[in-house]
């Protein structure tokens, strides 16, 4: 896969040089270039911005040098083109990921969806964001995908671009050095993952839980599930309505109820009178 980012911050995006991404750049799998998109600007004070139309507080990144640095960017070719690419020249156009409070929600699903492209473009805006007609210019040479990392107000796109790169970059095939944690998690079935423990058993009085000592896999397997389903309904009870009950065990549909949840049509429905009696 080939990355580029365009960002007036270059220098935000060093982290992407280290630990497991930079592992899958030196290891070929993975082509990252990051543009300065003041590179791009033909005026001696290289401006980015200027004031919005309509009025308004702060400024708006203009135009031009956007569509300078997406078309240089956009008419490179990947070091390595892939041998059906190469041979049948039908590239498929990249996609363009802007990140924006605005956008689309970005979720593993998206990571999931993107990690399967050849190429992908991130523009990163300032300021209050980049003039629209950008955006609408440029799905004339890609795929146009405006994302939000989540609900919070960031001050560009810098960082959500680090989010997005690494969650991308680690489903790559050979990128994770053990694919069964891919594995694992493909199987998550939407839950919160259980809570780990390691060496030593007894820290400061605090006691590893004994059934993870008893070497019995069944029962340790239906007590990290239970564990998922206390913490879940504790932290993100939004996740156990979407959580398929249907073939749940006698075991499980018990843990739910003590929780406060009676399994309705195969899905989690919330009891109107619990929690007066429990946390
Ligand atoms: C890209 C500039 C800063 C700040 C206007 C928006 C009131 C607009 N999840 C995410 N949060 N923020 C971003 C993000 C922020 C960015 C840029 C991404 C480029 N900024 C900026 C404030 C506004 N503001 C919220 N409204 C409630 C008006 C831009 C992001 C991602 N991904």
């Amino acid at each position: 896969m080939r990355i580029d980012v365009v960002s007036i911050f270059p220098e935000y995006l060093a982290p992407l040089e280290l630990s497991l991404i930079g592992k899958a750049r030196q290891d070929g799998l993975l082509e990252l270039n990051v543009h300065d998109l003041r590179d791009f600007t033909t005026d001696r004070h290289r401006t980015v911005d200027d004031t919005p139309y309509g009025g308004g507080a702060g400024m708006v990144m203009k135009p031009e040098p956007w569509a300078q640095a997406l078309a240089a960017v956009a008419a490179a070719r990947p070091e390595a083109a892939s041998a059906e690419t190469e041979a049948s020249e039908a590239a498929a156009r990249p996609v363009l990921i802007v990140p924006s409070p605005a956008g689309e929600r970005f979720t593993q699903a998206t990571a999931h969806e993107l990690a399967e492209e050849d190429r992908l473009v991130f523009a990163c805006g300032r300021y209050e964001g980049i003039d629209e007609r950008v955006m609408e210019w440029a799905a004339g040479h890609f795929t146009v995908r405006p994302m939000s990392l989540g609900d919070y107000v960031l001050n560009g796109g810098e960082v959500a671009v680090l989010a997005m790169v690494e969650a991308i970059g680690r489903l790559l095939p050979g990128v994770v050095g053990n694919p069964e944690s891919l594995v694992e998690e493909s199987h998550s079935d939407g839950l919160l993952e259980y809570p780990v423990y390691t060496k030593p058993s007894s820290w400061r009085d605090r006691e590893v839980p004994a059934v993870l000592l008893s070497g019995n896999h069944g029962k340790i397997a239906q007590w990290r599930r239970h564990q998922q389903y206390r913490r879940t309904a504790e932290r993100r009870p939004d996740l156990l309505t979407e959580f398929d009950a249907a073939k749940l065990p006698r075991a499980d549909r018990t843990a739910f109820s003590d929780l406060g949840y009676d399994v309705v049509d195969g899905h989690l429905r919330r009891r109107p009178d619990a929690g007066a009696e429990q946390s």
